[in-house]
């Protein structure tokens, strides 16, 4: 091995990872990787690049160890595992730099916009990027029949609910690792699809998106591996990012049926105890009795696999949350009813905005620091 190579083997962790998926792509690696080693040499940007490949068996191996005595690649052979999403997931996994790019390997994807990916990443604002088809300035080759390029339309409708991004279907993208590492460790990253950029954007929570325009071109050499069954497995993905997405929503109702249930035990706590008790201590006992309640069943049903912490810091927790938690739903509904003349006519509005705001601080509260469950349980390992 050159000495310069070995320098650039034990060298420090590269800034940049470019991750790229290919499944017999024996044609377009030798066309890609010196344009991409090129243009991030141009930008000065201390990268490797990373070749998943599924056993291609086409000579991809070979053809990588020749290329990896000149450029910075490193190819991960899969033997026994197919599927885009699960090579890219590999590569990423395996990626050193602080900034991960993932683009195909057909020359769809211009390698000379990588430096701009990165670019736009910088930005503090920003925590992911798209070389994207559909904004100002991007495009696609004109021979896109219309049936293609209809298809591509609904497909990106369909992603409406989960990203504004005007091409959130695009396999050119860049994010932190930070990010990508964050969302590996806590939530399941399975996407069934192709889609694993959009599967990315949900679940590495990045709402930060932005799009660099790029030319889509028609690939290089070879066939495209999408199929029909990708496309039905979309819509299966999409089903899937929508539970995630909704994945709170049971244990938010069983809070607010706990919650409920506590307002009764309350007025109930209350009635009783005035005969014996004044005004004030009534009040402050029934509302004890109540968060005691509330606690109980949130322990008990809600949250009911939670094992983070001990029972007496849990009630302590619980109850500093919920004494938060009123002055958060006081604050928002006088808040409301002192600045906008609306409620200053219908206060009683105002203390129903409250009450869910109070109750959602509680629920935030509850979920990420009352109840927490272990790290391990929480990443459903
Ligand atoms: N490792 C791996 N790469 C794949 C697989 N399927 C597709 N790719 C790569 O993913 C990229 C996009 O695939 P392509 O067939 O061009 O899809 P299209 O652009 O949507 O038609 C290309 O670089 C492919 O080589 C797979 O099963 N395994
Ligand atoms: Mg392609």
């Amino acid at each position: 091995m050159s000495a310069v190579l070995e320098e650039r083997r034990v060298a420090a962790p590269p800034a940049v990872s470019v991750i790229i998926p290919a499944y017999r792509e024996a044609e377009n690696l030798p066309v890609i990787i010196p344009r991409l080693s090129e243009a991030l040499g141009e930008a000065h940007l201390a990268a490797e690049i990373i070749v998943v490949d599924d056993y291609s068996g086409d000579g991809t191996r070979e053809i990588c160890g020749d290329l990896s005595q000149q450029y910075p690649l490193r190819l991960e052979t899969r033997e026994s595992e197919r599927g885009l999403s699960s090579a890219v997931l590999h590569g990423l996994r395996r990626a050193r730099g602080d900034v991960l790019i993932v683009m195909d390997a057909d020359l769809s994807h211009p390698p000379e916009k990588v430096p701009e990916l990165v670019e736009a990443l910088d930005e503090a604002d920003v925590d992911f990027v798209i070389g994207s088809r559909y904004v100002h300035g991007g495009g696609t080759d004109e021979d896109w029949g219309l049936l293609r390029w209809l298809n591509s339309k609904v497909a990106t409708l369909m992603a409406r609910p989960f990203t504004k991004a005007a091409d959130p279907m695009a396999g050119f993208f860049a994010l932190r690792r930070t990010s990508f590492r964050h969302a590996d460790e806590t939530a399941e990253l399975n996407p069934i699809g192709y889609k694993i950029g959009l599967e990315l954007m949900v679940k590495c929570n990045c709402r930060r998106v932005r799009e660099v325009p790029i030319q889509f071109s028609n690939r290089l050499h070879g066939k495209s591996k999408l199929s029909l069954r990708e496309q039905l497995n979309y819509v299966r993905h999409l089903g899937r990012l929508a539970e995630y997405k909704l994945r709170h929503l049971p244990k938010l109702l069983k809070f607010a049926v706990v919650g409920a249930s506590g307002s009764v035990v309350d007025l109930l706590a209350f009635a009783a105890s005035l005969a014996l008790l004044p005004v004030p201590v009534a009040r402050a006992l029934a509302i004890w009795v109540a968060m005691t309640w509330n606690f109980y069943w949130n322990r008990r049903w809600t949250f009911f696999e939670s094992r983070e912490h001990g029972i007496l810091w849990q009630y302590a927790m619980f109850c500093g949350a919920c004494l938060i938690g009123a002055v958060v739903s006081w604050g928002v509904s006088v808040g409301l009813w002192h600045l906008i003349p609306f409620f200053n006519e219908y206060p009683i509005v105002a203390a129903i905005i409250g009450i869910i705001a109070g109750t959602l601080f509680n629920f935030v509260a509850s979920s990420r620091l009352v109840f927490r469950k272990s790290s391990s349980e929480a990443a459903g390992r």
